[in-house]
C-alpha cells in the first residue's frame, strides 16, 4: 500500500545555493564597517585558516570546528558568524555544563578551539586539564569571549594575569586594522556549518550534521510563513543562544529580517518584564515555563505588558489551560479588545529545527496545536514501529519527517534514526486534524526534556554506573504538574541491598544519590523528580530498559 503522504498547505521556497553567512551578512558586512561587522571581521580573521598564519594557536583548516560557551552576550553572535565566516563549523555547548560535559562534545565533534566567556574560562582550563594538555597548550586553544565586547579600536584589553598564550576578542578588536573591501570565504551550501547536539531517540548527545542549505532554507520558510513579527520590532533575547532554537530563530531569522535583539544573559522574570517596558517589546520566542511565570509572578502586575501581543512558545509541549490562564491574566490589565495571541511551534535538532508553527490567526480556534507543517518537508504518521501502517485520518501516530540530516561519525545511530528512504522517525506521536493541524500528544523515545532543555537518559545511566554503590540504573522523566514540565528520576539498585533494607535507609542513600549528581552534571540534568531505590530494573528479553513500567510505578508513588 502506498503510504500517505501529507504535505504543506504553503508553496515551497526555492533552495538557494549560497551558505548562511551570505544568505544573512554578505551584503551588509562589507558596506558597514560598524561595530558588530568590524567584530566579526576581526575573529573571521583571526579563526581563518590561511590569515593570522603567525599566531601561535594550533592550526585549523577549513571545514574544522571550534566549539562555543557561554551564555547570551553580544560578543556570542560575533563568534558564531565571525566562525563561520572563517569556514568553520561550529558546535555550541550549555554555558552551564560542566568540565566533564564540555570535553564529551569537545572531543565528540574534534573541535580544534574553544570560545569561550570569561566566567566559562577556569571550566574549559580544568577540561583541558582532563584530556592531559599542559596550561600552555590548552591556553592557545582558547579565544576568551569577554562580557563587555568592545568594538574595534576601543581600549585595551581586561588583563588575565595567569594567561599562557590566551587570546581575547578585546585584544583582537583593539589590534586590528580593517580594510573594508575584504571579502569573506565562502562555503558551499551543502557543507555542514553546525553541529547542535541532541541525544535523539536513544542514547548520548550526537553531533547533529546541519548544513548551510538546511539553514538558509529554514530562514526562507519562517520568513515566508504568515508574518511571524509584525515589522522591525525589537526582540526579546532571552532563550539561550546555544539552542538550535535560538540559532535558528532568533540569530539566523532575526539577523534577515533586521530585529533588534535585546540580550538578556540568561532568564530573570523581573529584566523580562522591565525590557518589555522599557522596549515596548510585541513579539516573544518562549518556551513552556516562561508563561508559567507569566500566570504567577509578582512582575507581572508592577511592569506595563501591554506591548506583549504575539508570543510563540516551542522545544517543549504547552497546554490549553496554561495559555488560557496568562490569556487571562495578560488581558485583564489591557484594554478592551487587547490582543494576547499565544501560539506554538514545533521541531527538533534533527530537523534544523522548526518543522510546524500555528499562525496567529488560529491561536484561539486550535490552542494546544502546534500548527500547520511548514513548507519543503513532508510528513508521514505511521501506527507501527516499522512504519508500515499508517495512521488512521484523526487518529494518533509517530511523527515521522523526510529530512536530509544525519549524526556525526555515528553511522548506527544515524541508522536508527532514518530509514534507508530518508524518513526521520521523531519519536513524538501526533494527530493531524482535517484541517491540516497538528497536535503533539506524546513522546515514546526516550528522551526527557526539562524545561525545554535535553536530558538524555543514557547519559545519566552511564553516570550512576561509574557510582560503587550502584549496581544497576534507568533514569525516566515524571510529570510535574506544578512546574509544567518533566523531571529526571532514577531508578536505581544498590551494589549490596542487604545495606538498605530499611525505608530510612533507602532514603538516606536515594538523597546521596541525588547530591552527588548535583556534582556531576548541569543543572537542567539534576534528579529534581529523585531517586527510588528497586530491587530490580524492569528490563525485555533483549536486555532494554522498559521505561513504560517505570513510569507507572512512578505514578502510583
Ligand atoms: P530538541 N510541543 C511538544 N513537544 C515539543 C514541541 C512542542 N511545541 N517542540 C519540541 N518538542 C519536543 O531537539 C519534542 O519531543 O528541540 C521533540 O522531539 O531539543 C523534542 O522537543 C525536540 O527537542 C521551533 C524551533 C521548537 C525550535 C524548537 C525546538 C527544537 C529543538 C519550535 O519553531
Amino acid at each position: 500500500m502506498t503510504p500517505r503522504i501529507y504535505t504543506s498547505h504553503v508553496p515551497d521556497v526555492p533552495i538557494l545555493n549560497t551558505s548562511i553567512f551570505t544568505r544573512l551578512f554578505a551584503p551588509r558586512a562589507s558596506g558597514d564597517i560598524g561595530g558588530f561587522s568590524a567584530s566579526l571581521k576581526v575573529i573571521w580573521r583571526y579563526l581563518s585558516p590561511t590569515e593570522f598564519a603567525t599566531t601561535t594557536r594550533p592550526s585549523a583548516k577549513k571545514g574544522d570546528t571550534v566549539l562555543i560557551y557561554s551564555p547570551n552576550s553580544l560578543a556570542w553572535p560575533v563568534a558564531l558568524y565571525g566562525s563561520v565566516a572563517a569556514g568553520l563549523r561550529c558546535t555550541f555547548a550549555n554555558s552551564a555544563y560542566t568540565s566533564h560535559e564540555l570535553g564529551y562534545q569537545y572531543q565528540d565533534s574534534g573541535a580544534k578551539l574553544v570560545l569561550t566567556a570569561e566566567e566559562g574560562l577556569r571550566t574549559v582550563r580544568e577540561m583541558f586539564a582532563g584530556l592531559s594538555l599542559s596550561k600552555e597548550d590548552s591556553d592557545k586553544r582558547i579565544v576568551v569571549l569577554e562580557n563587555n565586547l568592545r568594538w574595534a579600536g576601543g581600549p585595551a584589553s581586561k588583563t588575565f594575569p595567569d594567561a599562557c598564550g590566551l587570546v581575547i576578542l578585546g585584544d583582537l578588536l583593539s589590534r586590528s586594522a580593517l580594510k573594508l573591501e575584504e571579502k569573506f570565504e565562502g562555503s558551499a551550501a551543502n557543507e555542514t556549518v553546525y553541529l547542535c547536539y541532541s541525544s535523539g531517540t536513544t542514547g548520548k548527545p550526537k553531533g547533529v550534521e546541519t548544513t548551510h542549505q538546511n539553514m538558509t532554507t529554514m530562514v526562507d520558510i519562517v520568513s515566508g510563513f504568515p508574518p511571524l513579527i509584525p515589522g522591525e520590532q525589537p526582540m526579546l533575547g532571552i532563550l539561550p543562544f546555544y539552542h538550535i532554537y535560538s540559532v535558528s530563530n532568533l540569530l539566523n531569522y532575526l539577523f534577515t529580517v533586521g530585529c533588534p535583539v535585546i540580550i538578556q544573559t540568561r532568564f530573570e522574570p523581573v529584566e523580562f518584564c522591565a525590557n518589555i517596558e522599557k522596549y515596548k517589546v510585541v513579539f516573544a520566542f518562549l518556551i513552556p515555563p516562561v508563561f508559567v511565570v507569566l500566570t504567577r509572578h509578582p512582575a507581572i502586575d508592577k511592569y506595563d505588558l501591554s506591548s506583549l501581543e504575539y508570543m510563540l512558545s516551542g522545544a517543549a509541549p504547552l497546554g490549553a489551560d496554561l495559555v488560557k490562564m496568562v490569556q487571562q491574566r495578560l488581558l485583564s490589565k489591557r484594554n478592551p479588545g487587547g490582543k494576547c495571541c499565544i501560539t506554538q511551534g514545533y521541531g527538533l535538532t534533527e530537523t534544523s529545527p522548526s518543522t510546524h508553527m500555528l499562525e496567529f490567526h488560529d491561536a484561539d480556534r486550535k490552542i494546544g496545536s502546534v500548527g500547520h507543517l511548514l513548507p519543503n518537508l513532508k510528513v508521514h504518521l505511521v501506527e507501527d514501529a516499522d512504519g508500515q501502517v499508517d495512521a488512521q485520518e484523526g487518529q494518533p501516530g509517530e511523527l515521522w519527517i523526510h529530512s536530509p540530516s544525519g549524526y556525526l561519525n555515528n553511522v548506527s545511530a544515524t541508522k536508527n534514526a532514518i530509514t534507508p528512504d530518508g524518513w526521520f522517525k521523531t519519536g513524538d506521536v501526533a494527530i493531524r486534524d482535517k484541517e491540516g493541524h497538528y497536535y503533539i500528544v506524546e513522546r515514546v523515545k526516550e528522551l526527557i526534556k526539562y524545561k525545554g532543555f535535553q536530558v538524555p537518559p543514557a547519559e545519566l545511566e552511564a553516570l550512576l554506573f561509574t557510582h560503587p554503590e550502584i549496581a544497576d540504573a534507568a533514569v525516566i522523566g515524571v510529570e510535574s504538574i506544578e512546574q509544567v514540565t518533566e523531571l529526571p528520576r532514577a531508578y536505581v539498585i544498590h551494589a549490596h541491598p542487604e545495606q538498605v533494607n530499611s525505608a530510612q535507609a533507602k532514603a538516606v542513600f536515594a538523597n546521596s544519590i541525588v547530591k552527588w549528581i548535583e556534582t556531576k552534571v548541569a543543572k537542567h540534568k539534576f534528579l529534581r523528580g529523585g531517586v527510588g531505590v528497586i530491587d530490580v530494573v524492569p528490563k525485555s528479553a533483549a536486555g532494554k530498559i522498559l521505561r513504560r513500567e517505570l513510569r507507572d510505578l512512578a505514578k502510583q508513588e
